[in-house]
């Protein structure tokens, strides 16, 4: 199947990302627009744009009936989802397949599964995947979760099995703790997700958070694009990832990848998909969750493999195979810094008009963004108005790199966490690599 016309579900930085493969393909591109983004970078280089809303999310972007319409009306063959909205919405995959339009990513069935953090637990220890030590499957009831706590140690941590990204979890440090625990974690998944269920695990104190790129085609054939360390968080927001992760041994490394690309051929996925592990003190990886999607920090792992991932996301929904893990040369090291409109001390928004936009460039500096000079950054959406990332040799270089490049970044009229990202550059710690999850507390 040839797809000739896809619209992107999305806005902002993704948007433009994937109009620009897109038409390096020869395809057409259609965007879609909330009137709060008619303005928007994105909408200049798509062959077609269509309204699909108010200002908004859940009138725009999260609008199935309006996206669904929208690619009816300009015949669009494909819809191309990127991260976020409705990149995970199983309605959305069985109505899109119902309109026979393609839906650039997995299967619904694999969706599902990985969207139960319980049961996709379940199904790597089947894979022998490494998992972190705990419940088996969902706890039910608060007698439960004291018996299993007090037989596996303290500290222990909730999770809702809906959740994920950090939302629903409590973690206990003593029986006298654990029935609260349990209960108002359970009460704030079911608010939250519609879903109470829980499950439990050991908790790994000060783990480096280590994910893994994954391509799969709809013959069989897995590859990975090596990993990704996006330990650098704040309130479970991302501000810097980084490719490869060093604190991986080469055989660590190599059984990570293994494990990644084992667990996508057992559940049978296609497309793109990421594997996220904790690594602990010891170096040791264990299966957290699995993100069915395209994720924000994508470049990194295409600046180290060569491999254009939005690419091969249309190339295997066409049923193209994919190339061999052979065949990918991985060099260097790459970093990413997020670029948010946001008060760089305590991170809250800062929406507004940008008046003055310089930004980087040179040898391997990449920036992607779809923002302007005289661009307002709407109050609606993610903070989020670009990735700058880097590529060199090796991390030391691809550190100095980032510096200048972030010192090359001039934007007025709104507050950035380009100064925030610069001081990162010079820390002691982020530079020894000694930095964990919790790093920025
Ligand atoms: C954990 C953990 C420690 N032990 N699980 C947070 C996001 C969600 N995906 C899982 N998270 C964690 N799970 C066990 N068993 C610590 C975290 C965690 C974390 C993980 C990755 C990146 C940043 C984090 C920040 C705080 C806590």
């Amino acid at each position: 199947m040839s797809i000739k016309r896809i619209l992107i579900a999305n806005r902002g930085e993704i948007a433009l990302r994937a109009i620009r493969t897109i038409k390096e393909m020869g395809k057409e591109a259609v965007a879609v627009y909330s009137q709060a983004d008619k303005d928007a970078l994105y909408l200049k280089y798509a062959d077609m744009t269509v309204c699909i809303g108010k200002d908004r999310s859940d009138t725009s972007y999260l609008n199935i009936p309006a996206i669904i319409s929208a690619a009816e009306m300009t015949e669009c063959d494909a819809i191309f989802p990127g991260y976020g909205f409705l990149s995970e919405n199983q309605d959305f995959v069985e109505i899109c397949k119902h309109h026979n339009i393609k839906f650039i990513g997995p299967s619904v069935e694999v969706m599902q599964l990985m969207s139960d953090k319980s049961k996709a637990k379940e199904v790597m220890k089947k894979a022998k995947v490494p998992v972190v030590p705990g419940s088996d499957g969902a706890i039910d009831t608060p007698e439960e979760a004291i018996k299993l706590a007090n037989e596996m140690g303290y500290p222990v941590i909730v999770k809702a099995s809906a959740g994920g990204g950090g939302r629903g979890m409590r973690k206990i440090d003593c029986e006298a703790e654990v029935e609260n625990a349990f209960l108002s974690a359970s009460n704030e998944a079911l608010t939250a997700f519609g879903d109470g269920t829980m499950y439990m695990e050991k908790f790994i104190e000060n783990p480096r958070h280590v994910e893994v790129q994954v391509l799969a085609d709809a013959h069989g054939n897995v590859i990975h694009l090596g990993e990704r360390d996006c330990s650098l968080q704040r309130r479970h927001q991302k501000l810097i990832e980084e490719s490869p992760a060093m604190v991986l041994t080469p055989e660590k490394r190599k059984a990570i990848h293994e494990a990644a690309v084992n667990a996508t051929k057992y559940i049978g996925y296609e497309n793109a998909g990421t594997f996220e592990f904790l690594v602990d003190k010891h170096g040791d990886f264990y299966f957290m969750e699995m993100n069915t999607r395209l994720q924000v920090e994508h470049p990194v792992s295409e600046m180290v493999s060569g491999v254009d991932i939005i690419e091969w996301m249309i190339k295997v929904a066409e049923g193209e195979e994919l190339f061999s893990q052979e065949s990918i040369n991985f060099s260097g090291h790459s970093i990413e810094c997020r670029i948010t409109a946001e008060d760089p001390v305590k991170f809250l928004p800062s929406p507004g008009k940008i008046t003055q936009w310089i930004i980087p460039g040179g040898r391997n500096v990449r920036v992607d963004s779809h923002a302007y000079c005289g661009y307002t950054v709407p109050q609606y959406y993610d903070s989020m108005i670009g990735k700058l990332i880097v590529w060199a040799e090796d991390r030391d270089r691809a550190i100095e790199k980032m510096k200048e490049a972030l010192r090359e970044f001039e934007v007025e009229g709104i507050k950035t966490v380009i100064d925030f990202h610069s001081k990162m550059m010079e820390n002691p710690d982020f530079i020894e690599n000694n930095y964990d999850t919790n790093y920025l507390g």
